[in-house]
């Protein structure tokens, strides 16, 4: 029987090489006010490709800024009250940053990992989409995807330049998913989403 078999790629992960979404609508954009020494709102939840964009509305002005505690990958100029920045949210990942000035001042975006059950063809997989685009060669980023198969505690790894995975559907049972950004270059790592749940009943 054909299933037998099927064990064996567990480990597997495919590419598809597929892009991000078609067209060229503006992205979404949500917005963080920074007024009283805080981002308000301090903690959101966007979908992957969502702009952000950080408003300093602080009375009497006062000089703030937008660092992510990943070095490099976000790093606003100083914002004085009425200036604002954006930043594009176009991997999946929770994204802590705080004000280089004052360290009181900590905020997070999170990105949720999009995964989804594909049952269509011959054989059942989850599409995991990390990010609106491949990396390019150049970049030092890479998306990194963990995964647990059923019964299992182990996290499995995969880090890649593609923005979609793909993880064959096996076993029956639970799989749980999560991914972040690492940058190879700098050795570091955003924090990881929260963990998506999805059920393989064939
Ligand atoms: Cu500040």
């Amino acid at each position: 029987m054909r299933r037998t078999l099927l064990p064996l790629l567990a480990a597997l992960v495919l590419t598809t090489g597929a892009g991000g979404p078609a067209g060229a609508a503006a992205p979404p954009m949500v917005d963080v006010t920074i007024r009283s020494m805080r981002y308000d709102p301090v903690t959101l939840s966007v979908a992957e490709g969502t702009r952000v964009r950080w408003n300093n509305v602080t009375s009497p002005s006062r000089a703030h800024d937008v660092v992510s505690s990943m070095p490099g990958y976000i790093r606003s100029p100083l914002l004085v009250d009425g200036q604002s920045f954006r930043f594009t949210f176009s991997a999946a990942g929770t994204f802590t940053y705080i004000c280089s000035i004052h360290d009181v001042m900590i905020g997070a975006v999170e990105v949720p990992l999009q995964a989804k059950l594909v049952t269509t063809g011959r054989t059942p997989y989850f599409r995991l989409t990390l990010g609106t685009g491949m990396l390019p060669t150049t970049s030092p980023y890479r998306y990194v995807l963990n995964w647990q198969m059923p019964g299992e505690s182990r996290w499995q790894v995969r880090a890649s330049r593609d923005n979609t995975l793909i993880v064959l559907a096996t076993t029956p049972g639970t799989y749980h998913f999560r991914a972040r950004l690492k940058d190879k270059v700098g050795g570091t790592k955003s924090a990881n989403t929260p963990v998506v749940t999805l059920e393989f009943v064939p």
